[in-house]
């Protein structure tokens, strides 16, 4: 392609090509050109928001320039891409990343100084791109960050959403949802009107014969929708490659019907069927770990998975490869079974429209798609009802009969006379109405089904999807453990502690290797070593109580213990064990002399998260910690004893301030019910200790840092089911202080007790489901355990150091190597060495 452009006009190209500014002076006339000329404005009425502005279409500049070589150097090389589907991507701000990762942030900073801003105030008016809810969108964000970094040729495929999660205020003690419109004037984003995808749903299938014969399928759609590509660079840290995001956004398609109506005077249907079409990608879904099998829902995921394969299929095409070669080409890995369509809507695209072979599509599918399962609660795994998945998608309905009929004749043949196999394995629940169970499809259709945690792949193989095991082998299923961006969660987070460890280790080096960090333990014992970590301790805590004055009002004391949980709301998570034992300790202190209260460490308890809009018992928890909070922060004899602060819409800029300043933070779910959890990893990593139970990512925690650097407490996995039972079959006895912590609230301690029944008889009367008595005790003993080693500030500093030093493994560098090994068998391309 290169060499069918003649030379002169590759000269011509080449003498005008853009260029990166690398300078101050260079970035200042940048930014001053954006400023005058792309935002129409002047010196005279430039604002914080319009300084944000102009340093962000600087560095987008720059951005761009290395997303289309890296985008030209990937086409020309040929080599095998990876696809990242994911419906979420929970990226929050762009800026200060694009700044540290093209390592001019210090240049912007003196160049913001000479024309009047301080960069901070500059990037803080950036609104975060909060396409997620928890976890499993932040898990993406940090997989295209670590992809970049280590040059994969990678693409992330999602929907853009015109509003991310809702932003969460708080009224009157109660969560309040407040659409997030974040769409204007969002600079990261390019529009590509030239590349869009007409999409159908509904109608209905026609059989014919072709000229050969053989039986065909043709879908006529009864609605059509168009996807319009968002694309949103992606810089890696220090390196040429620049991979994409591919949002789709859905428009009405342009044909001849809206035409006719509306010169038909049926202007109002005309703009109604518009809205229909923009409403697929409107809003997020706010649930967490929670399924609701709604028709837009599902609408979403079709749009999105039929949109990115006809993208990806385009491509591979452009290749002139044979079919069979389609997966040395292209991996597509499934984030959750959100994209589980893509499957089935690979295999329709080969036989119906290419006219493979049954068997070598599908060959080509399972060769194709690799699937991450990330929980194991059954209210989170999807099902959609066979009537709605019949009138919405009546082609992939019969593919997927046919997957189901193929796979249970072969299981028939290996386990003749199982029945109760077949029936437990089907991909078609028999209720009524019937369903699709979607992680069936998933499981069937990869080549690798992985867990996210090591204690959590052995569930799946040993609960949910075990008879899958006994079918496929143990080969088709593996583990690999979470982690997290080091760059975001360390060096941008903490920029202090970060310099800190740079100083010691003789260079940033471990922002690429992170286990270089295992050289910071000979300095454990160093005396000006260990005060300037406890001095960048200090200052988060200093820059977090800032924080909570500003959204709360209240005053900390940031000397106090800062006692953090930070997650969405939901029971499995036991936000209710940690504000029960917050009124716990508030009790033991009311009942204490004076004298006895001097030798209590001060605290403050810090929470937030949102809780879904539907999940009552969620909101009841956010209500119950704020009664507390009014209670407790007010009373003149507690003074800065005990603090409660609910930190309202908690979001990832909102966690870059609060993991680094945290002296314990709270991973307390329900042993066997968290897969992973990665906010454990960003709080030891930033140099706070956590409680937890073992649980996930908990228990490889432990192991990489030594079980004296963490607290443990809690019921075990294993024992979770046979409590559960006895909760039931035996007699339940609630844990007598948590008697006390019910007795308070019933009384009216925290306003009307009305507020907090369901709560309460939840776990006394409802079987306690997530063992919050069975583990109460154990919890007050550790937190006792807690104040007490805190005490001895040097041990504390000792355990910290240590523990950061030993928390290499959890780098997303080492995740996305393991997928690219073991999952997608791919290789990295340097864009340098090819440029
Ligand atoms: C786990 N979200 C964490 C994290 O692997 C884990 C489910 C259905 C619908 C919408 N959202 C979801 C999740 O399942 C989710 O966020 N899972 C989380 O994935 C990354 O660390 O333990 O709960």
């Amino acid at each position: 392609v290169e060499a069918s452009i003649p030379e002169p006009l590759r000269e011509a190209w080449r003498k005008h090509s853009a260029t990166k500014f690398t300078t101050k002076h260079e970035f200042e006339r940048e930014f001053v050109r954006h400023i005058e000329t792309t935002l129409a404005r002047s010196l005279y009425n430039c604002d914080e928001l319009a300084a944000y502005s102009g340093a962000a279409l600087a560095f987008r500049d720059r951005l761009i320039i290395e997303w289309n070589r890296t985008q030209q150097r990937q086409t020309f090389s040929d080599q095998k891409r990876v696809y990242y589907l994911s419906l979420e991507f929970l990226m929050g701000r762009a800026l200060d990343n694009a700044m540290l990762n093209v390592g001019m942030k210090d240049v912007a900073r003196d160049g913001l100084a000479d024309l009047g801003f301080r960069i901070e105030d500059a990037i803080s008016q950036e609104h975060d791109a909060a396409l997620g809810n928890g976890g499993l969108g932040r898990l993406a964000a940090c997989f295209l960050d670590s992809m970049a970094t280590l040059n994969y040729p990678a693409w992330g495929y999602g929907l853009r959403y015109r509003y991310g999660i809702f932003k969460q205020e708080i009224v009157n003690g109660y969560q309040m949802e407040i659409p997030d419109y974040w769409l204007d004037n969002n600079p990261w984003e390019f529009p590509r009107h030239d590349i869009t995808v007409d999409i159908q749903f509904y109608g209905h299938v026609t059989k014919y014969q072709d000229e050969n014969g053989k039986t065909c399928h043709s879908w006529e759609a009864g609605e059509t929708v168009q996807a319009v590509a968002y694309d949103v660079p992606i810089p890696g840290y220090h390196t040429k490659t620049t991979n994409n995001l591919r949002l789709w956004s859905s428009k009405a398609s342009s044909g001849e019907f809206d035409f006719q109506k509306f010169n038909a005077g049926d202007y109002e249907s005309a703009v109604a069927d518009q809205q229909i079409a923009e409403t697929i990608s409107a809003v997020l879904y706010p649930n967490d770990n929670l399924e609701r099998g709604k028709e837009l829902r599902l609408k979403q995921q079709y749009f999105w998975c039929a949109a990115s394969l006809y993208d990806i299929v385009r491509r591979f095409k452009k290749t002139k490869r044979a079919w069979s070669e389609f997966p040395d080409q292209v991996a597509i890995q499934l984030n959750d079974t959100h994209p589980t369509l893509a499957i089935v809507e690979l295999q329709r695209i080969l036989i119906d429209v290419e006219g493979l072979e049954w068997d070598e599509a599908w060959s080509i599918v399972t060769g194709t798609f690799g699937y991450t399962n990330h929980t194991v609660l059954p209210e989170a795994l999807e099902k959609w009802s066979v009537p709605l998945m019949q009138n919405l998608l009546p082609r992939h309905l019969q593919i997927i009969y046919d997957i189901n009929l193929f796979f249970l004749q072969s299981v028939e043949k290996r386990f003749p006379n199982d029945r109760d196999m077949l029936s437990r394995v089907s991909i078609i629940e028999e209720s009524h109405p019937k369903m699709v169970r979607m992680a069936y499809i998933a499981i069937i259709g990869s080549h690798k089904v992985n867990g996210v945690a090591e204690l959590h792949s052995d569930l799946i193989k040993t609960t949910i999807f075990k008879d899958f095991v006994t079918i496929y082998g143990p080969d088709r299923f593996t583990n690999v453990t979470n982690g997290i961006t080091p760059r975001r969660w360390l060096h941008q987070a903490n920029p202090e502690l970060s310099a800190l460890i740079a100083e010691k280790l003789g260079g940033y080096d471990f922002l690429t290797d992170l286990t270089l960090l295992d050289r910071l333990e000979v300095f454990v014992d160093d005396k000006k070593f260990r005060r300037e970590w406890a001095d960048i301790k200090a200052k988060n805590k200093l820059r977090l109580a800032r924080l909570i004055k500003d959204v709360t009002g209240y005053s900390v004391n940031p000397n106090s213990l800062f006692d953090v949980q930070v997650k969405r709301i939901h029971e499995y998570k036991r936000q209710q064990l940690n504000i029960f034992g917050v009124i716990h300790r508030y009790l033991s202190l009311k009942a204490m002399t004076p004298e006895e209260r001097k030798k209590v460490v001060p605290r403050v308890s810090i929470f937030g998260g949102k809780a879904a809009p539907g999940y009552w018992m969620a909101k009841s928890i956010i209500y119950l910690i704020n009664s507390v909070a009014a209670v407790v922060n007010k009373d003149d004899e507690i003074g800065d004893l005990l603090k409660v602060i609910f930190i309202e819409d908690y979001n990832v800029s909102k966690a870059e301030i609060i993991c680094p300043a945290s002296d314990i933070s709270e991973h307390i779910s329900t042993a066997g019910t968290e897969a992973s959890g990665t906010s454990n990893m960003k709080f030891v990593l930033n140099g706070g200790l956590i409680i937890g139970t073992c649980d996930g990512a908990n228990i490889e925690i432990t192991r990489e840092i030594g079980e004296q650097n963490i607290f443990l407490f809690g019921n075990l996995a294993e024992d979770v089911e046979d409590l559960r039972h006895r909760h039931f079959y035996g007699s339940f006895q609630l844990d007598p202080q948590l008697k006390r912590v019910f007795d308070a609230i019933k009384e009216g301690t925290f306003g009307d007790p009305s507020s907090f029944t369901s709560l309460i008889s939840s776990i006394e009367e409802h079987g306690d489901y997530y063992l919050v008595s069975d583990d109460f005790n154990s919890y007050i003993a550790t937190h006792d355990m807690v104040d007490q080693e805190f005490q001895n500030q040097e041990e504390w500093l000792a355990k910290s150091i240590t523990s950061v030093a030993r928390m290499g493994f959890f780098s997303m560098d080492r995740v996305t190597n393991e997928y690219a090994d073991i999952i997608w068998n791919i290789e990295p391309l340097d864009i340098a060495d090819e440029a």
